[in-house]
């Protein structure tokens, strides 16, 4: 061979190559929120892209798209899924659609620190990976018990003749304290009280002013029940395809992020001051009322959750409760 054909063809194989060799082994992911960008979530989130983005550089980076304008929050679970979107910020109650065992993580008694050490954490990993084609990554929201919130009065737990906006979250419980219930995203909450055509509606303890529901809310009910599930979600596949690097990189962040969420006890107390202040009165019951309506938050859930899907919920009460 000639010397100048010897040298083409070794520039061309290396062309060849170079893209392998050179590959800087960074990844991008999309990721989308189920919850409004303005939200306490969603700003915690953004500050946290930042950090993982500066951290990141050459090993993942976090593209957000944004919150329900990108995607309709009751079809983000789906995009996550389908591998539309790799990674999102989403609550269980927002994707039954997908698998009505992801509303079940309301109904956690124990931290997510704990659900780390006992063997929730995996226990849940199965069940997202093979019903949901999701890897579930974390969770971002704790000790926010959801209320009632509601523009008329009541003495007892009772909404009889109350029209109730509702997510699945909230659903079995209010029915069962006779509610006429009415499913909305969060972003249709406030036309509904305008217009009332609701009378109050279920959320956490925190949140409220993200959305100017204080200006359409006179009363709130105490106690709370449950503890809002916000979590990380990434498609399984694109979690699989991920470098044994660009994983730890990532469960790093998260775990990162976890270890902040004493956060929302302050948050709570905050939130509760800001509601008062606002005018919005609390409806306390006595202490056995109270407890009796706690109470049958879980036992009308669990009892939801076994019938719709026994097996997972039956291993999953044995690990959420204290
Ligand atoms: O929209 C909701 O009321 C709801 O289901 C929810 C779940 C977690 C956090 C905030 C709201």
């Amino acid at each position: 061979m000639r010397p100048h054909l010897i040298v083409c063809l070794t520039l061309a194989f290396l062309a060849l190559l170079t893209p392998h060799l050179g590959q800087t082994q960074e990844v991008s992911l999309k990721m989308v929120s189920g919850f409004a960008e303005n939200s306490m979530y969603v700003q915690r989130l953004q500050s946290w892209i930042q950090k993982v983005n500066a951290e990141g550089k050459g090993t993942l980076q976090i593209n957000f798209l944004g919150g329900p304008k990108a995607i309709p929050t009751f079809e983000l679970g789906n995009a996550v899924k389908t591998g539309v979107v790799d990674l999102a910020l989403n609550t269980g109650a927002f994707y039954t659609n997908v698998m009505p065992e992801a509303d079940f993580l309301k109904l956690t008694q124990i931290s997510i620190a704990e659900q780390r050490k006992n063997g929730t954490f995996e226990a849940i990993n199965k069940v997202w990976n093979e019903k949901g084609n999701m890897q579930y990554l974390g969770r971002v929201v704790e000790n926010q018990p959801f209320h009632i919130y509601l523009n008329k009065k009541i003495d007892k737990p009772d909404l009889t003749g109350l029209k109730i906006r509702i997510t699945p979250v909230y659903r079995d419980f209010f029915q069962a304290l006779n509610a006429n219930v009415i499913t909305t995203p969060p972003g249709e909450v406030y036309t509904a009280l305008e217009r009332g055509v609701v009378d109050g509606y279920g959320w956490p303890i925190g949140g409220i002013f993200d959305f100017n529901w204080q200006e359409k809310t006179k009363f709130r009910v105490d106690p709370g029940f449950y503890d809002a599930e916000v979590s990380l979600l990434m498609n399984l596949p694109a979690y699989k395809k991920l470098t044994p690097a660009q994983r730890e990189f990532l469960n790093k962040e998260v775990l990162a992020l976890e270890a902040d969420n004493s956060f929302w006890a302050h948050y709570t107390t905050e939130e509760i001051q800001r509601q008062d202040k606002a005018g919005i009165q609390t409806i306390q019951f006595d202490a056995a009322t109270s407890g009796a309506f706690r109470l049958k938050a879980y036992e009308v859930a669990w009892s939801a959750a076994i019938k719709q899907s026994p097996e997972i919920a039956n291993k999953f009460k044995t690990l959420f409760t204290k």
